[in-house]
This record gives C-alpha cells, sequence and structure tokens, in this order.
C-alpha cells in the first residue's frame, strides 16, 4: 500500500502543548494512521530551518520547515489570510490585494514543494490542504512529481462573479487543475468551483464534475469532514464529571447555559451573534437573569489587521450589552479570548442547553458536530445552525437559521429554551445519526478512494 504524505501550512506535532484552536488540525489529527508523512511550516520564523526538521511520534513522520519574516508576512498574513480568506468567504469588502504578497505567497509554495520532493517515494500518495497551498501541486509538478496528488479545500469556493474580482484568481484556478483531485465539503462548493472552471478556462465539464486540463484529467468530489463522535463524546462525559464543569455548574446557580466557541475570526459572525443575544434580552425579557451566554473566542491570526479590529469591535459590543443588561449577580455574556482545553470544551458543550453556531460562511464548522457529540441522551440541549454553514447541509434537525437576521436567531434561541424534552430527543437522536456515521476515516478514505483510482 503507498504511504499517505499529509501537505498543510501548519503542521500539528503532538507534543505541543497549549491548546490550539482551529479546525484542520483536530480534523487531520484524529484521523491520521501509523506510516504517514505530514509536511508543512513549524510554526517558527527565522533563517534557519531550510531543510526539513524530521520528528516521529506514534507512528506518524513529521516534517517542518520555517519561514522567514518576510515569508511570513507576505505569504501568510498577506496574500492567504488578507485576499485569500476573505475572498473565499464572500467578503470582498476585506480584500487586500497587494502583487508582492502574491508573489511571496508562490514562492512559499515552491520552496515547499522544493523542500517536499527529495523526502518523497515513487509511489506516495500527496494529499495537500487548504488555501494557503493552491499552487504547491503545479510547483511539484514543474519540479517533476509524477505522483497522484490531490487537493482538499477546508473553506468554502466562490462563484465565477466573486473570484473575478481576485486579480490573480485565473492563474489559482490553473493552478488547481495540476492536481488529479480536488475535494470541497460540499455539493455547492464543488459546483461553484466547476463553474469557475467553465467560464475561465473554458472547459466543460463531464456529469461526474471531471474534466480535462492542460493534458490531465481532474476529478472532483464532495467530501465532507467529520469529527471523531464516540471519542468526543467520551471526553464530554468524563469532563462532566470534573472539576472545571463543577465550577461552571455552581457559576450558573441553575440558570441555561449558552456557549458559542469559535476562532475570532469575522467569518464565524460574532458581532451578529452578539446582537442576536441582545434582541433575546429586548424580546423576551423573560430570559433575563435566567440565561448566560459563553462565547469562547480564542484569538487567531493576531497580526492581521482585520482581526485586530474585529477584537475591539466585539470588546465595545459585549461591553454595550452587558453593560445594559448585568445585574449585580448576573452578567448576559461572558467573553474569553484565550483557548480553553478540549477536555473542558467538551463538557462545557454538555452542560449547555443550546450551542450556537452561526458563522456568516464556513467551509464545514465542526464546532456543530462536536456540540452534539458532547450532548447526554437523557436531556439533549438544541443546536441553532446558520444556513450559510457547510454542516447545515447535513444537521437538518438543528434550527437552522439566516445569521444575518438577528431577530430570526433571537427566535431560534428562544425556541431552544422553551424546548420540551421530547423534541430535544428527536432532534438530537437524528443528528446524532448523521454525526456519528461522519468518521474522520470515512473522509480520509472516500477523498484517497479517488485519487489511488
Ligand atoms: C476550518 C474551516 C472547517 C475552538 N475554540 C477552541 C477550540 N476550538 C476548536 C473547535 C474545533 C476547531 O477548533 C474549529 O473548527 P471549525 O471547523 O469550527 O473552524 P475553523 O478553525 O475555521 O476550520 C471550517 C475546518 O477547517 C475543517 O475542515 O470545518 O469550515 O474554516 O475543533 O473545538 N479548541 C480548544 N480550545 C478552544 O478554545 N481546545
Amino acid at each position: 500500500m503507498s504511504r499517505l504524505v499529509i501537505v498543510s501550512n501548519r503542521v500539528q506535532i503532538p507534543s505541543e502543548k497549549s491548546p490550539r484552536a482551529g479546525g484542520l488540525a483536530v480534523a487531520l489529527g484524529s484521523g491520521l494512521k501509523p506510516g504517514t508523512l505530514w509536511f508543512g511550516w513549524s510554526g517558527k520564523r527565522g533563517t534557519g530551518g531550510r531543510t526539513p526538521s524530521i520528528h516521529e511520534a506514534q507512528g506518524v513522520t513529521y516534517a517542518t520547515v520555517d519561514l522567514t519574516d518576510k515569508e511570513y508576512n507576505e505569504f501568510y498574513v498577506g496574500f492567504s489570510n488578507g485576499a485569500l480568506w476573505p475572498l473565499l468567504h464572500y467578503r470582498l469588502d476585506f480584500l487586500d490585494f497587494l502583487r508582492h504578497e502574491y508573489d511571496g505567497y508562490r514562492g512559499v509554495n515552491a520552496y515547499f514543494a522544493g523542500a517536499l520532493l527529495p523526502l518523497l517515494n515513487d509511489d506516495d500518495l500527496v494529499w495537500v490542504h487548504d488555501y494557503q497551498l493552491i499552487p504547491a501541486g503545479l510547483e511539484m509538478r514543474q519540479l517533476g512529481a509524477r505522483h497522484r496528488i490531490g487537493f482538499f479545500l477546508h473553506i468554502p469556493f466562490v462563484p465565477p462573479e466573486i473570484l473575478d474580482a481576485l486579480p490573480c484568481g485565473v492563474p489559482l484556478l490553473k493552478s488547481l487543475c495540476a492536481y488529479d483531485v480536488v475535494g470541497f465539503h460540499t455539493e455547492d462548493h464543488r459546483h461553484a468551483f466547476l463553474a469557475c472552471v467553465s467560464a475561465f478556462l473554458d472547459v466543460s465539464p463531464d456529469e461526474d464534475g471531471s474534466f480535462v486540463y492542460d493534458g490531465r484529467r481532474v476529478r472532483t468530489l464532495s467530501d465532507p469532514i467529520g469529527i471523531d463522535a464516540e471519542e468526543f463524546a467520551a471526553i464530554a462525559a468524563r469532563s462532566a464529571r470534573g472539576a472545571e464543569v463543577k465550577r461552571i455548574r455552581e457559576s450558573l446557580f441553575s440558570r441555561a447555559l449558552a456557549i458559542g466557541a469559535d476562532r475570532l475570526d469575522y467569518s464565524k459572525g460574532l458581532p451578529n451573534r452578539f446582537r442576536a443575544f441582545d434582541q433575546l434580552l429586548e424580546r423576551f425579557p423573560e430570559h433575563r437573569g435566567n440565561i448566560s451566554m459563553l462565547q469562547v473566542a480564542a484569538r487567531s491570526r493576531e497580526d492581521v489587521d482585520r482581526y485586530q479590529q474585529l477584537r475591539r469591535t466585539l470588546d465595545r459590543l459585549v461591553g454595550d450589552i452587558n453593560g445594559r443588561y448585568s445585574e449585580f449577580d448576573w452578567v448576559p455574556i461572558r467573553y474569553m479570548t484565550r483557548a480553553l482545553s478540549r477536555k473542558s470544551l467538551a463538557g462545557f458543550y454538555r452542560v449547555a442547553r443550546v450551542g450556537v453556531v452561526t458563522p456568516l460562511r464556513d467551509g464545514m464548522n465542526l464546532v456543530a458536530k462536536e456540540y452534539v457529540a458532547a450532548q447526554s441522551s437523557a436531556d439533549p440541549g438544541v443546536l441553532i445552525l446558520s444556513r450559510f454553514a457547510g454542516a447545515a447541509d447535513q444537521l437538518r434537525e438543528a434550527l437552522i437559521v439566516n445569521p444575518f437576521d438577528a431577530d430570526e436567531v433571537a427566535e431560534a434561541i428562544n425556541q431552544a429554551l422553551t424546548m420540551e424534552l421530547p423534541e430535544r430527543k428527536e432532534r438530537w437522536q437524528a443528528l446524532r445519526e448523521t454525526v456519528w456515521a461522519g468518521t474522520p476515516t470515512l473522509f480520509t478514505d472516500t477523498f484517497l478512494d479517488m485519487l489511488r483510482a
């Protein structure tokens, strides 16, 4: 059997201690089989580390390289997170494009390709992940790689009218065609990609979503990522008996808890969520003093201006809402920008009567699945889910909302808080089946089966 080689921007080595919020690392980390090689950035900046450092842990080999400050600023802060991330989340108002940053992005992709190639065996299967590394496959081909190389996009893809705004949209699209397989979480994202290929590359995809470009057949698939629900449920159940869950329960004095857990990112719709919570307290005063919202918003991409602005906006908004509604013994929103341990997070999901997952756009959203996995069958909570998260395609029994409509979200929170146990159980049972079925192994095997074929 060929070896699997995973390539992603940031490599998560199991020995890294502090908790990090981020879907890709969580999702890939739990499906890793011994024998795999994982290649990417070490997270370090400097002038050393141009040849890969090798670490072994639990049968997996990790090969990491460093970035210089200039590469970090152009590739990571600049083009990846200042241009591509907003574009692919439909935020043209946030699109900051600079040619030299795009050049830096291409440069790091070429550097990764050059550093990886000497580590490869002839029959390795190479699987590149996410928007930071779109051109990596093409760069590898240009260096002579003849491997099967696949690409998976963890965030949405956009229709032609939006891609058109990016000055280098077409070259990026062409570089996606250097892969044998291109995967997305949902059919919508896959169709958007095929629409761009038809519009800009004058290609007509076959009925199965494959097409030929530059002499190579490119196949596409939608392959929704999942979580290890069994394991997460066990962590949540154990955590519920632990000291931190005891502390949060005591601090609630029998009040209901609503929970949100997201990287501090404008795609996650946090200002909209707080405004909806404000609406809830305004329109349904019976909940004042009877519900607390815990928002864990782990700081992320702090070197990117938009993220600093968002943090200031949220500080103000929480201060405003809490100032208006707080009592001397009750605060409506508990807001923290530090990451919790995975164990505490799982236990807190289980305590929470409502899980509020309202991104403005999201490739999938694993928090929605984790919230479902963490519930107790005897007294499950209710998931509120944005229709613009990829997860909404699968989790139909959640309360599906438009996150731009604060009234609708407030009504959904009210509905969740007043929902009787039989309906909560019925919805949760249906969600549970979906979440348990979509294991990380299924995600990986589905993609690799197509890549091997
Ligand atoms: C990208 C796509 C796609 C959150 N706060 C804490 C914490 N987290 C963990 C969650 C979850 C992960 O981080 C976040 O995953 P998401 O999927 O929700 O979002 P992104 O990071 O934006 O991930 C996304 C994903 O890739 C996978 O393909 O679903 O659409 O944007 O696991 O639990 N973890 C800890 N402390 C926190 O405070 N330990």
